[in-house]
C-alpha cells in the first residue's frame, strides 16, 4: 500500500543528498543551454565533481525553439563531429550544412551529460558569486522563483574551483562579478565588451575564440562568451555552442588537473 507520506519523505531526503553533495564543487556551471550541457558532458566524463544550475523548470536554453519556434538547428561539419561523440547525427542538407530536431538534440544533450555524471538542478538561479582571494570561489544560489517574483529571501551558497557562466545573452554572472566588484576582465578593453549583431560565419569562429577564463576562476562560453569578449551572434546554427562548450571543459580539465 502506497503510504503518501513515505512518498514525501523519499523526495525530500533525496533531493537534500543532491543539494549537499553539490555545496562544494569543481565547477559550478550557470546556465542548462547548449554550452553548458557540453561543457557538464566533458567534465563529469573526465570524473569532476560538476552541477549546473538553471533558473528555469525546463534544461536546454535556446535550443527548444530552434529558428523562430521552427524545431530544427542546423550545424557544420565540426559541430556535427561533436554531436557524433553524443550519440547524435545531423542529416546532410548541402554540404557543410546539417539539421537537427532540436527536441531530440536538448534532450540527448540532457540525457548524455546526466548519464556521465553530471548533476542538474533546475528551478534554481544564481544571483552571485562567491570571492575569496581575489578568485571567483563558488555560487549564491536562490529558487528560481524568488527572484522572478521580486522576494527578498536570502540565498544560499557553495563553493567550486571554477564557475563557468553559460547565462546566454546577458552573460548574467559576470554581469554581477563587474558591477558589484569593479573588477577588470581579461578582455580587449578590460570590461564587457557587448554582443555585436548578426554575421554567422565569423560569429561562430567568435564564439570558440572568446571562451576563456575572463577572471580568476570564471570562465564563460557560448553567448556570454560574445557578450563579455565582444563576438557576433550567428543566429540559429548551433557548433560553435557545442564546440565553446567542450573548449571550456578543456581548460577547467587543465586548470583543475595542473593546480597545486
Ligand atoms: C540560473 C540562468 C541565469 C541565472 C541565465 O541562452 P542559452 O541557450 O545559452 P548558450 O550560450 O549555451 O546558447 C546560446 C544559444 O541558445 C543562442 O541563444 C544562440 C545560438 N543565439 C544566436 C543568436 O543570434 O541569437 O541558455 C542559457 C541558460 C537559460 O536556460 C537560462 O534560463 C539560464 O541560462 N540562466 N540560470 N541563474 N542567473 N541566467
Ligand atoms: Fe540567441
Amino acid at each position: 500500500m502506497l503510504n503518501e507520506v513515505t512518498i514525501s519523505r523519499a523526495i525530500i531526503t533525496r533531493y537534500m543528498d543532491k543539494l549537499s553533495a553539490a555545496l562544494d564543487l569543481d565547477v559550478a556551471i550557470v546556465g542548462g543551454g547548449p554550452s553548458g550541457l557540453v561543457a557538464g558532458y566533458y567534465l563529469a566524463k573526465a570524473g569532476k565533481k560538476v552541477a549546473l544550475f538553471d533558473r528555469k523548470l525546463s534544461i536546454g536554453g535556446g535550443i527548444w525553439g530552434g529558428g523562430m519556434m521552427f524545431n530544427e538547428i542546423v550545424v557544420q561539419e565540426a559541430g556535427n563531429g561533436i554531436l557524433q561523440e553524443l550519440d547524435l547525427q545531423g542529416t546532410r542538407y548541402e554540404p557543410g550544412y546539417y539539421t537537427l530536431d532540436s527536441v531530440l538534440v536538448t534532450a540527448t544533450l540532457i540525457c548524455k551529460a546526466m548519464r556521465a555524471g553530471l548533476q542538474i538542478f533546475n528551478l534554481i538561479g544564481v544571483d552571485d558569486v562567491v570571492i575569496k582571494d581575489n578568485r571567483v570561489s563558488g555560487l549564491v544560489i536562490n529558487w528560481g522563483a524568488v527572484s522572478t517574483l521580486g522576494w527578498h529571501i536570502d540565498p544560499l551558497t557553495l563553493f567550486s574551483r571554477y564557475v563557468l557562466d553559460a547565462t546566454g545573452h546577458d552573460a548574467e554572472i559576470t554581469t554581477i562579478l563587474v558591477r558589484k566588484m569593479g573588477v577588470n576582465l581579461n578582455t580587449e578593453t578590460g570590461a564587457i565588451v557587448g554582443e555585436k549583431s548578426m554575421d554567422a560565419e565569423t560569429g561562430e569562429e567568435d564564439t570558440v575564440k572568446n571562451t576563456g577564463e575572463v577572471y580568476p576562476g570564471l570562465l564563460v562560453s557560448g553567448m556570454a562568451a560574445n557578450a563579455v569578449c565582444g563576438g557576433y551572434r550567428m543566429g540559429p546554427v548551433f557548433g560553435g555552442m557545442l564546440l565553446s562548450g567542450k573548449r571550456a571543459a578543456e581548460l577547467m580539465l587543465h586548470g583543475l588537473d595542473h593546480a597545486r
